[in-house]
């Protein structure tokens, strides 16, 4: 399944007229507030978010899965997959492995396959939460914490392979999140569990290759509901501090617990220079998974609020690994995707439209309402036919969803792959 260049400018072709009128309209408006529009446009093209290999699929809950018709059932598919996701939105220039679930076969085609699509390997992530086929130790009581040091080694040689693969394809980080943790109050010795985690990782930093970077994901509960062992925050960046300077944390937005303020998170975490990587997706309840932006939109601005200002004040922070984590229940994941991209953009369009030397001016007089409505200002503002600009100057669609839609391209998906093909993944 391939989209043409003419297709896309076709339909390119039928929406450039209103495309035009909203952005002159916009650019006019947001010129006389002495914005750059060119800049904030070029800021939105450059800004690329990996698509996790897991995420092409349907994904389940442990009640089911509704399978969705025409998914990639190989690694080239998903791939194939993120390519058009990219065609269309030029935002998803990136895959994010999951090992093993996509180890590739063949590695130069893969990665001739992936550079056909402009796509680079982004982190690749470990998997100690399941048992793998032939595994001669469980994860069941935990991998890099378990009190068992026949697991721990084995989920330590296993963070290595991952590494080993990534380090074939130009991966350049390892994103390792622990399911490891207890279910029930006496039945693991927490400081042992945290101790064991430390030495683990300082292990696994060991033989990471002088320019890659290891990321510390953290999660408060799930699968395990009594205790998570890197549960927040600042284990992860305390184990970060442990291992060294190429170590980090990484935030994904569901990972914490009802009203965390995650924008405070961000900003402690850049200021320290351990902000490494960040998941997307968005939450009503737990770690829910959900499309970007469907459901706390006002919160992933003042999220990317705090990321803006940390990029362009926080020199000591690498530039974080951006990634898509979210589940496809009931939509199709690539449509899915393509909104949640379209909701990572929008956040960071209105962000770099805050004026941070007036919001720095009013927070020194205290002026707490010129604060707030320099903020809201920013996140009114309809930011979408900037976004649009980026696209189309990109060769993208001016209209993903819809440019998805009127090529059928699930239809012709079906078509090539069939009806009953499943993803691997969650
Ligand atoms: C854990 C998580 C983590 C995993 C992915 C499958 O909840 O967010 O990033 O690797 O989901
Ligand atoms: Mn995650
Ligand atoms: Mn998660």
């Amino acid at each position: 399944m391939k989209i043409e260049v003419e297709q896309l400018g076709d339909l390119n072709k039928a929406k450039e007229a209103g495309h035009n009128k909203n952005f002159n309209f916009l650019s006019e408006a947001l010129t006389a507030q002495n914005k750059d529009v060119t800049a904030i446009v070029n800021s939105l093209a450059e800004f690329q978010v990996a698509i996790p290999s897991w995420a092409l699929g349907a994904g389940g809950t442990r009640f089911g899965r509704f399978g969705f018709q025409g998914e990639p059932s190989n690694l080239g598919q998903k791939i194939d997959d993120i390519g058009m996701l990219h065609q269309l939105t030029r935002t998803a220039g990136a895959v994010s492995l999951h090992i093993p679930w996509d180890v590739p076969e063949d590695y130069m085609a893969i990665k001739e396959l992936a550079s056909s699509h402009n796509i680079l390997f982004d982190a690749v992530n470990s998997n100690t939460f399941q048992d793998q086929a032939n595994a001669k130790h469980s994860y069941k009581f935990g991998s890099l914490s378990n009190i068992s040091k026949v697991s721990r080694d084995q989920a330590i040689a296993h963070n290595l392979d991952v590494v080993k693969i990534g380090d074939k394809l130009g991966s350049k980080s390892l994103t390792v999140w622990l399911a490891d943790g207890s279910n029930f109050p006496g039945q693991s010795n927490f400081q042992d569990a945290l101790q064991h985690t430390e030495d683990s990782l300082k292990e696994i930093y060991k033989g990471l290759p002088e320019d890659w970077k290891l990321f510390i994901e953290y999660k408060p509960y799930e699968p395990n509901f009594y205790s998570t062992v890197i549960q927040d925050w600042g284990t992860s960046f305390m184990l970060a501090n442990a291992c060294g300077d190429k170590a980090y944390t990484l935030v994904d937005l569901g990972h914490h617990l009802p009203n965390t303020n995650i924008e405070q998170i961000v900003s402690t975490l850049m200021l320290k220079g351990k902000l490494g990587g960040f998941h997307f997706n968005d939450s009503k309840y737990g770690d829910d998974d959900l499309t970007v932006g469907s459901v706390k939109p006002y919160a992933l601005f003042l999220i990317f609020n705090a990321l803006v200002y940390g990029m362009e004040n926080n020199p000591q922070n690498p530039y974080p690994a951006w990634m898509i984590d979210a589940s496809h229940n009931i939509k199709d994941p690539l449509e899915d995707l393509m909104q949640s991209l379209e909701a990572i953009q929008e956040a960071y369009a209105k962000a770099l439209l805050v004026d941070q030397t007036k919001l720095r001016d009013a927070q020194a007089n205290h002026d707490v309402v010129t604060c707030q409505e320099i903020l809201q200002n920013a996140y009114r503002t309809d930011v979408r036919p900037l976004l649009e600009k980026a696209r189309l100057n990109a060769g993208g669609a001016i209209n993903p969803v819809a440019a998805y839609r009127e090529l059928e391209i699930r239809k012709k998906l079906i078509q090539e792959r069939g009806a009953n093909s499943i993803a691997t993944g969650l």
